[in-house]
């Protein structure tokens, strides 16, 4: 049955899903930009990020959320509850999972209370993303033993990397989003302020160029943005500084690295996403810092994860 389609809608999409099934991929090819950040690991995203989408229809705000993992760690369930409470304040959930996993089926079943709590059948759709890595004649009988479950409106196959896909969750999403005004001016691309993108994309390079525990052991603050005059009289390039806090002191010899290399090609790749974001040169100074046990400071993690 085919439903009308609204023309003034205006609602907020959750993104959830396992850890690394490519919720932040797919927000990023939703709205056609680099809004959340990408990584191979589990546990990329930590804070959440909301990219807004203004098409012809109204305003699409599609928020990307941390995955959810099954670890004792007290951070893993917070970023838990975080998904859960950005999600329950959504008109409709997008389910992303991995369809290339062995373990896709096992794990929608797992999530199977969640999926029924978080929100109404009808509103809940599943994403099968990754398909350019699966077979086709596998992906058949898996949208059909997914539908099967009776958990969602809809079950779609995507490849949040190749945009393929993706405007199709436009469309479905449309009839059953709320028609009224925009939440954000019509120029918004996020709900998120400058410095939380820049110290995201300096997260993002941490992620990508080290390994085990170093990425998990960081958190980053903007700490100020230079005026060019005193800091480099000569250039009309701005200044940025950031420090990486660390857990420890080895992890600040990793990140720093032999003669200062690692924390070289942190900071070049980093300044790169951010001059794409900004549209300008920009000189990036990055500064590492030991915070001792940040992460079992539990009022400092609160707030760093907007938990209270
Ligand atoms: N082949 C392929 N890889 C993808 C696709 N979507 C995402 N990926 C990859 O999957 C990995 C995880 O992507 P993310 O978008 O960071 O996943 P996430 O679900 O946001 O992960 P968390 O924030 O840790 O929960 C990255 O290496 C992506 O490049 C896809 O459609 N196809
Ligand atoms: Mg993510």
């Amino acid at each position: 049955m085919s439903e009308t389609k609204k023309k003034n809608i205006s609602g907020f999409i959750g993104i959830v899903g396992p850890t690394n099934s490519g919720k932040s991929t797919l927000l990023n090819a939703l709205v056609g930009r680099k809004i959340s950040i990408v990584s191979s690991k589990v546990q990329t995203t930590y804070r959440g990020v909301s990219g807004i989408l203004n098409s012809g229809d109204g305003q699409f705000v599609f928020t990307d959320t941390p995955g959810y993992q099954r670890h004792p760690e007290r951070v893993a369930q917070l970023l838990n509850l975080v998904a859960d409470q950005k999600a329950s304040g959504c008109d409709a959930v997008l389910w992303v999972f991995d369809a290339s996993s062995i373990r896709v089926f096992d794990q929608i079943l797992k999530l199977k209370e969640k999926i029924k709590n978080l929100k109404r059948q009808d509103l809940s759709f599943c994403v099968l993303n990754k398909v350019d890595k699966i077979d086709k004649l596998k992906l058949l009988p898996l949208i059909q033993s997914v539908w099967e479950l009776g958990l969602f409106k809809e079950v779609v196959p995507v490849s949040a990397k190749k945009s393929s896909g993706v405007d199709r969750l436009v469309n479905i999403l449309n009839p059953v989003l709320p028609e009224g005004e925009k939440f954000y001016p019509e120029d918004s691309i996020s709900d998120r302020n400058t410095d939380f993108h820049l110290s995201e994309f300096i997260r993002e390079k941490i992620y990508q160029a080290t390994h085990q525990e170093v990425p998990y052991s960081s958190w980053i603050e903007i700490q100020r943005w230079a005026t060019t005059a005193t800091e480099q009289p000569k250039s009309k390039v701005e200044t940025i500084h950031a420090t990486i806090h660390v857990d420890s002191d080895s992890r600040k010899g990793i990140l720093i690295g032999k003669k200062g290399e690692m924390l070289k090609k942190i900071g070049t790749e980093a300044r790169k996403d951010i001059e794409m974001f900004l549209g300008k040169h920009i000189c990036l100074k990055l500064h590492v810092d030991v915070q001792p046990k940040w992460k079992e400071d539990a009022r400092f993690l609160n707030r760093y994860l907007e938990l209270e």
